[in-house]
Parts: C-alpha cells; structure tokens; sequence
C-alpha cells in the first residue's frame, strides 16, 4: 500500500482540510463549534507554518555547515514585515487548496487572513524595504539572516479623533505571534556603562577590561522567511532584551520586594517600544541602548556561527557580508572592533583590516538634520569602551587624512568621527563610512546629492566607496497577494512567471497596451480594486466614494518635505472652482489621504487635523454634489497600503525636488497600475525615464532650480501675487473657513508657509496645478489613460526589490545570485 502523506506537510486540499482541524483542536483546544475567528486564524497558521519548516530547517543547516558560502547579515533597527499568512500561502503555492479546504469547513479565507494583527516593527520606507530585501533574498536563494529588535509595542495604532490624530499603544502580541519561534539556545549577554581599565593578560599583554554598570540578556525570537515557490527559506532574528537574573534574590530576602525587580524592569524596557519618529533625530540615551543591545547580540551570533564552522577569525568577513540599515546599527563597526580586540585578542590592524571588509552602509536620508549624532556624554555614559575605540579608529583615520591632504588644515575637522562644536557629537554616517567597504544612496539622484553634498567630503576621501543601489519593491506582496485582480489579468496574457521574473517578464504587456480587450479587462480590475477601496471607506470612514471617480492618492509618513500640504491647496482651489461655477465640466475626483505623524511633530499634526476639516466641508457642500470627495484613511499601515494602492488611479509623489531618498510608495503605486504626478526627486526620476515623459505627469522646480531659489533668498509671499487661487486658499485657512471658524486654528501652519515656506510649496503651487488639470483631461480619454496605466506597470520591471538585491551580491556583498 502507498505510505499515507504526512500530514505536516501534505499540500492536497484534503490532507489541508484535516491538519487546520488537527490544529484547531490541539493548538488552540477549542471545538470546530466553539471556535472563533482568532481561533481559525491560528489553525491556519500553524498547518502553514508546518509547511515552511523543512526549508527553514535546511536553510539554517545551509548557514551553519557549509562555509564556502558567504550568508549576507542585514541590520536593520526596523522590519516592518506586514501580515505573513497571506504572503507565505502565496510563497507555498497553496493560497487556493486552502481557500477550499476552509470552504468545506464554512470558514472564508479572506476574512481569516484579514483577522492577522501585523507587526509594526517599523516606521515606514526603511523598515518595510528591509522586509521586501528578505523576500528577495529568500526567493533568489541568497543565504541570509535579518538582524533586528523585537519591539513589545510597535509603530503606534492611529486613530482620529474630531480630525486629528491620537496615538495608541500597538499590542500586536496580545496573543501569540505564531510566525516566530523563540530560540531558548540562542542568548547572549550584553553589557552596559560602567568603566574601562588597563589590565594585564595571562600571557603579560596589556588588554582593556570594561566593567559595565548593567548587563542584559538578548534572546532570540526567529521568523521564517520563504522565498517564492517554497524552496528556499531564511531567517529574521529578532532581539528581546531580558534580565539576566529575573529576581535578585539577595534583596528579596531582605525584604526589599519592590526593588528586587527593578532590574527585571530596566532591562526589558530596552526593546519595550518602537520610537515613532523616522527624524529629526533625538539623542535618546534609550534609543542607544537598543542600537547596542540587537548590534552586539547580533555580531556575537555572527561570531559563534562562524566558529562553529571551524575557521580562524581572521577570516570572518569570508563567512559574513554585512549591511548596514542606515546608521541605526552604525556602531557595529566599534562593536565588531572590540569583539576582536578585546575579547579574542586580535592585533588592531588586522582587525579593522577584517571589519572594513565585512560592513557596508545604506544611506537612507538627505535632510542634514536626520544624520544621527550623538552627545559624547550620553555615548560615553552608555559606551564608554566604544567611545575610545571610536577615539582610535578616529586618530588613525585623520592622521591619513592629513598625510594626504597637508593643502587643507580644515578636512581633518570637517571628517572627523567627531563633531567639535559644543556640545561635541559622535557623527555615525562617518563611523559607518570610515569602517565600510561601500557606501550606498538608494536613488540615482539620491547617490549623486550624497557625493556631492551630504557626504562631500567623505565622497571625495573615498571616491572609490560611493556608489547607488536604487530601491526595489517585491512583485509578490505588492502585485500578486495584493491585487488578485489585476494580477489574474496580467497572468491571462504573460502566463505566472512574473511573479519571480518581473524585470524580465512584465515588459511583454506593452504589447496589449492598445489592446481592447485587455484594456476592459484592465479596467475591470481597477474597478474591482476601486470598489474594494470604497467598502473600506464606508465602513470605517462612513465617507461615500464614488468608484467612477479619478481615485488620487497619496499614503505616507506625514512630513513637509513630502507636501502634502501642497496637496491640500489644491483641493481647496479645485473646492472653490466647483463653488464659483457649479455647472463647469469637472473630472470627478476622490482624493484619498493616509499616513502617521511623529507624535511630538507639530505641524504634520496640523496638516493631518487640516485634511480633515476640509473633507468635512467639501464632503457635505452640495455645491459640490460628490464630485469631489476627500477621505483620510486612518492608521496606514502594511495592511491597509494592500488594499490602498491597488486602487489609485493617480499616486501623489510631490516631495520637494531634492529632499525624498528615494520613495518606494511610489514603485507600490506604479506596479499596480497608477500614474504618476511628480517630482524630480528620488526614484521619481527613474521611474519617468523608464515609462516615458509622455506617460508621466511632471511638475516643480528641479534639484538644481530649487538650490538657486534657495541661494538668492526665497520670498514665498511674492507667489501670492500672480495667484488668485493661491492666495484665496490661504486666506480661507488662515481666518477660519476649515476650522469651524476659528481662525487660530491654522495659524501656525499658514504663518510657516507665507514666512518661512523651506519645502517651497508656495513656489511649484502653479506648476502642480497646471498639472493636475492635465490629469484630469487625460483621465477624460479612459483608452489613452488605460494605455498609461498599461505602460507604467509593463515598464517598471527594474523596481522589483529582486533587481536591487541582484545589484547589491554582485557589487557590494561579492555572494553568488543567479
Ligand atoms: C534615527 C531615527 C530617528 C530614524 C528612524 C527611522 C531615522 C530615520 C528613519 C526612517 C527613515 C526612512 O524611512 N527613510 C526612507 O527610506 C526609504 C527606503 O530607502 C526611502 O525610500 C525614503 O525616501 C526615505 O525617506
């Protein structure tokens, strides 16, 4: 007789339909008829993850025995994973087979997957670009570790309240999370404060010794990560700090209850919560400890799994290539110094020959005011050994600067690790330059602003360093779990192998972008995604969307760099024109705002409470009678971006030229099918040249436009006088029409805009209006706007996140990829 399948990992509708029933009753010990949501949702991912361990299993055993590859460590402070059932069903191939088996159990997949509480363990672009770098390296078969922090409350829940926002603690773990496996073996300690000393070796040599004030145990919680198609699988390891000695008993005994456990509490508050805030940065002394804490916990795992592999220390940077996630995780270049120095008693020479072979960095930023710095006392309080190794790394660093550079006293001082002004700063882009091979922009434009001014003078120490990776998104969550509709559309013509060949695959739509039959079924797939998108805001906004309407978008961090501001004027304008001239020819527009502000920033709050005041006016004006509508969808987030993005028409990407990285909200947008209305700025620019001029809508000064303005000294008043509509606008914000008459209530933003205006929304205000109505024409013509759409998704192959980490093996981390 045939060997009966096992069932953890039959893949049949059948044997699916038995092990979710296995697990309902004997993972979560309730009856098929007691059983609630939550309860179907943990069944169906435990008898998924059963599914994913063989590879998993294989995948760690590939790391730690076979010492001839070379496993990529990437360390980020965020992962911002988004849910995982829905995802790694899609990776196995089995999203249908389960579809079915649950029918036979009268239960709907759907609203299973959409019970998931997602982790936030992210701010925004960076974290969930580490994530879509984990799902490429799975599914390119690179070896790899992510390397993180396991926060206990994540990104904060955003709720609105009379229009504004409030921030509410993300309890993602109430139950438990079953994705992560916690990993008893692996623990490390790490050591905090205290005092350095001199003292001698066994064997007569002079080593330091660092006594910390404090010492934690970083434990080791591991979330599978399968690449498409289910054979390759790796691993996120995450971080939780936790006491080394829960309860100090000798105080206990002497009767101290309370202090007992205080440093229980001190310890676990290190990974507690994520910081909300994606810049300016603030030197936290808390913020540094968990920097610290998953970077030296993460280099020691690196360390052990390298020895364990038998091979000398010497030659670690062979075992490991490891990224740095901007400079969050900088101090690993001291960390991994110190490792070998003082604790395997390397020379210093060839340890930092080690160290600078091993790291490399991602610059994410090119506000001045996001670089990290922080305090030497707080550095110095928290690090005190790091600190003078940063001294040494320093002084032999700005020796060679000065041998080579005797015609300029003043380099040494404009690159050194250390910023001298007062207070004095450790700078960590330098830290993370100075002990890297490579240093990367994530944009084109964004590498060229880099080497020119952020970094100057650093680019032109080390001209051979610099170097751009533009940022990728993954096809998989972004097009093919996201968008079923549009997805079955694309797979009808060019058959599934986009989905793990998109660069390669997707270009052959060009060829029906006039096709039209395609182009109905195009539109029927917008269309389905349109009414999904209008559900959603009916339930949870009760704002009525019309899904004939041109949906124009824009999902983000709130920021003034970004403008959504710029935004807001142009409803206001577009409000005015339908009141003054009801009967006019008007494009009906749904204009569908999302995004979270740091809670300690102020006027991004006030742009968020001033969306929604004038949503309120323009949704209720029958002036307006629905044409226009405005809708802020509260707590974006993963989740929310699937369902969002597959619906825009338009994708709002108006950041002041030279001020976005790169955006990758913008790729999410344009592989679903939106046009784009932009800037030249981050990977704006390459998206345009890759779809066409003709097939873009480009407004606003340029980088080069933008610095000259700046130079001569910016007025933003002198905007107002040729622009009626501008200055109505502001008008009506300042004395009170979107405040319920209070006229105070926008005061400060309007004062920031007519006084100080650094995002110069007040300049590109005409020029993004002009714009705008270009849009709306061509939205007019669905087959010549059908046929942009068509164009922008077959030509946006390049910004799957599979092409950027193709770049980085074979450029930065020197790791074989097919
Ligand atoms: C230091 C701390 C305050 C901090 C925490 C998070 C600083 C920055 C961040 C996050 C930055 C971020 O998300 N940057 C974005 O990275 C994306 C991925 O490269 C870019 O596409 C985007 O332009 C950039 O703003």
């Amino acid at each position: 007789t045939a060997a009966s399948p096992d069932p953890r990992t039959d893949c049949s509708r059948e044997g699916l339909r038995k092990a979710v029933l296995d697990n309902l009753f004997y993972a979560t010990g309730h009856a098929q008829e007691n059983a609630a949501r939550g309860d179907w949702y943990t069944a169906v991912a435990y008898t998924v993850r059963d599914r994913m361990l063989k590879a998993w299993v294989q995948g760690i055993e590939r790391i730690a025995a076979d010492g001839d590859v070379r496993c990529v460590a990437y360390l980020s402070a965020e992962f911002l994973i988004g849910p995982q059932l829905g995802a790694n069903m899609l990776a196995l191939g089995i999203t249908e087979p389960m579809r079915e088996a649950l029918a036979s159990l009268g239960q709907d997949l759907d609203a299973i997957v959409f019970h998931e509480p997602e982790p936030g363990l992210g701010n925004g672009g960076l974290g969930r670009l580490a994530a879509c770098f984990m799902d490429s390296l799975a599914t390119l078969g690179v070896p790899a570790i992510g390397y993180g922090i396991r926060y206990e409350f994540g990104m904060f829940r955003q709720a609105i309240e009379d229009g504004a926002q409030v921030e509410l603690a993300d309890k993602w773990l109430r139950r438990p999370f079953p994705w992560e496996l916690p990993r008893g073996g692996q623990q490390y300690e790490v050591r905090l404060g205290g005092k350095t000393h001199m003292e001698t070796a066994p064997d007569g040599t002079l080593r330091v010794q660092w006594t910390p004030a404090k010492t934690v145990t970083a434990c080791a919680h591991d979330i599978p990560v399968v690449g498409h198609g289910g054979t390759h699988c790796n691993l996120l390891r995450l971080w939780r700090a936790e006491a080394v000695e829960a309860f100090d008993f000798s105080t206990f005994n002497a009767g101290e209850y309370f202090s007992s456990v205080h440093d229980k509490i001190f310890s676990e508050t290190i990974t507690k919560v994520l910081y909300p805030n994606d810049d300016p940065y603030q030197g936290k002394q808390l913020r540094l400890g968990q920097q610290y804490l998953f970077v030296s916990a993460s280099l020691q795992d690196m360390l052990h799994i390298h020895h364990s592999l038998g091979k000398p220390l010497e030659t670690f940077h062979t075992t490991f290539a490891i990224q740095l996630n901007d400079t969050h995780p900088a101090v690993a270049v001291a960390e991994l110094m110190r490792l070998l120095v003082d604790v395997h008693g390397m020379d210093w020479d060839t340890a930092w020959s080690v160290t600078t072979q091993t790291f490399a960095y991602t610059n994410h930023t090119l506000l001045p005011e996001a670089l990290e710095k922080w305090p030497l006392p707080l550095f110095a309080e928290v690090l005190p050994r790091h600190l003078e190794i940063v001294y040494e790394i320093n002084r032999r660093f700005l020796e060679s600067v000065t041998a080579a550079h005797p015609e300029d006293p003043d380099l040494a001082r404009r690159l050194s690790l250390i910023d001298e002004t007062s207070p004095r700063f450790v700078r960590m882009a330098h830290l993370a330059t100075v002990g890297s091979k490579a240093v990367n922009g994530v944009a084109a434009l964004h590498s060229e602003l880099l080497k020119r001014d952020v970094l100057g003078d650093l680019a032109a120490f080390f001209p051979e360093k610099f170097t751009n990776v533009t940022n990728g998104v993954t096809p998989r969550r972004w097009l093919a779990l996201c968008n079923p509709a549009l997805a079955a559309c694309i797979s009808n013509r060019i058959g599934t192998r986009w989905q793990d060949h998109f660069e390669e695959e997707i270009i052959r739509l060009e060829e029906f972008a006039d096709d039209p039959d395609f182009q109905a079924q195009w539109q029927a797939a917008k269309l389905t995604n349109k009414q999904r998108l209008t559900h959603l805001a009916k339930t949870i906004l009760r704002v009525e969307l019309d899904p004939a309407a041109l949906f124009d978008v824009q999902v983000k961090r709130i920021h003034e760099y970004k403008r959504q501001h710029l935004n807001v004027l142009r409803v206001i304008a577009l409000y005015n024109r339908l009141r003054r001239n009801p009967g006019m020819d008007f494009v009906p527009r749904a204009v569908i705002f999302g995004g979270k502000a740091a809670p300690a920033y102020y006027l991004a709050k006030q742009i968020i409470l001033l969306v929604n005041r004038v949503a309120e006016v323009v949704n209720t004006d029958p002036a307006v009678a629905g044409r226009l509508r405005v809708a802020f969808v509260p707590n974006f987030n993963v989740r929310s971006g699937q369902v969002i993005y597959p619906a825009a028409d338009l994708s709002q990407q108006i950041s002041l030229a030279g001020k976005e990285a790169s955006g990758t909200g913008n790729m999410k947008f344009g592989i679903n099918g939106a046009v784009t209305i932009g800037t030249l700025d981050g990977a704006n620019v390459e998206m345009r040249a890759c779809v066409g001029e003709e097939n873009f809508f480009l407004f606003g000064l340029t980088t080069d436009e933008v610095q000259a303005v700046q130079r001569a000294g910016y007025s933003p008043a002198a905007h107002l006088e040729g622009n009626p509509e501008l200055a109505e606008a502001l008008d009506q914000i300042r004395s009170g029409v979107f405040s319920r008459g209070d006229a105070g209530c926008f005061r400060p933003l309007v004062d920031n805009l007519l006084h100080r205006d650094e995002y110069l929304v007040l300049a590109d205000f005409a020029s993004y209006m002009d714009c705008q109505d270009r849009a709306a024409r061509t939205y007019a013509d669905p087959a010549a706007w059908t046929r942009m759409s068509i164009l922008n998704v077959a030509r946006l192959g390049m910004f799957s996140s599979d092409r950027s980490i193709r770049e980085y093996c074979r450029n930065i981390w020197n790791v074989p990829v097919e």
